[in-house]
């Protein structure tokens, strides 16, 4: 049985999400503090939780985890999905480092300034359409099989956040103040 985690992150998907999916793909249990104020992430900080006062925050193994990369790189290696020699860790490194790329522009979309929306929102669909899903649709024809974790993560009452909106949005501003 998986040691369960415990995730600090705001009631959406942002920088948290793929950690979120990675947990379910290797069968993690996880509970989730929601931040839901200002108060409650300054308390976080003066506690001293976050080692560069930032979530995503997790909490594994007697470890107090942040930087998502560092994260997902020890759940990854606890759950042996790093592949099984340097050839396959460069390899998925890869598709890793290129979904990030990709989900970095789409991340920020919401808070950007009405100005810069629609730029951004074209580069997305160009980057996306052209760029990034054909190479994840070519390997998905190779596997195709939804592994079952994924499965039941795709599921209606599973912890997968929905896109964001003005909600999430205002309260990401007001607990980081920006
Ligand atoms: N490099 C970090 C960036 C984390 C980050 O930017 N977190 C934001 C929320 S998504 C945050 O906590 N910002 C507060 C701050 O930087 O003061 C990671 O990948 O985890």
């Amino acid at each position: 049985m998986a040691d369960k985690a415990t995730i600090y992150y705001f009631d959406g998907r942002g920088k948290m999400e793929s950690i979120r999916w990675l947990l379910a793909v290797c069968g993690v249990e996880f509970d989730e503090v929601l931040l839901k104020s200002r108060a409650q992430y300054l308390q976080m900080v003066k506690d001293g939780l976050m080692m560069f006062e930032q979530v995503p925050l997790v909490e594994v193994d007697g470890m107090r985890l942040v930087q998502s990369r560092a994260i997902l790189n020890y759940i990854a290696g606890k759950y042996d999905m790093n592949g099984s020699n340097l050839k396959e860790r460069a390899t998925i490194d890869m598709y890793v480092e290129g979904i990030r790329d990709l989900t970095d522009i789409i991340i920020r979309q919401p808070f950007l300034p009405d100005a810069e929306r629609d730029a951004n929102l074209d580069l997305i669909n160009r980057r996306a359409t052209k760029r990034y899903f054909p190479v994840f649709e070519k390997a998905f024809k190779k596997h195709l099989e939804l592994v079952p974790t994924i499965k039941k993560f795709l599921q209606p009452g599973s912890k997968r956040k929905p896109p964001p909106d003005e909600h999430y949005v205002k309260n990401v501003k007001e607990i980081l103040d920006f």
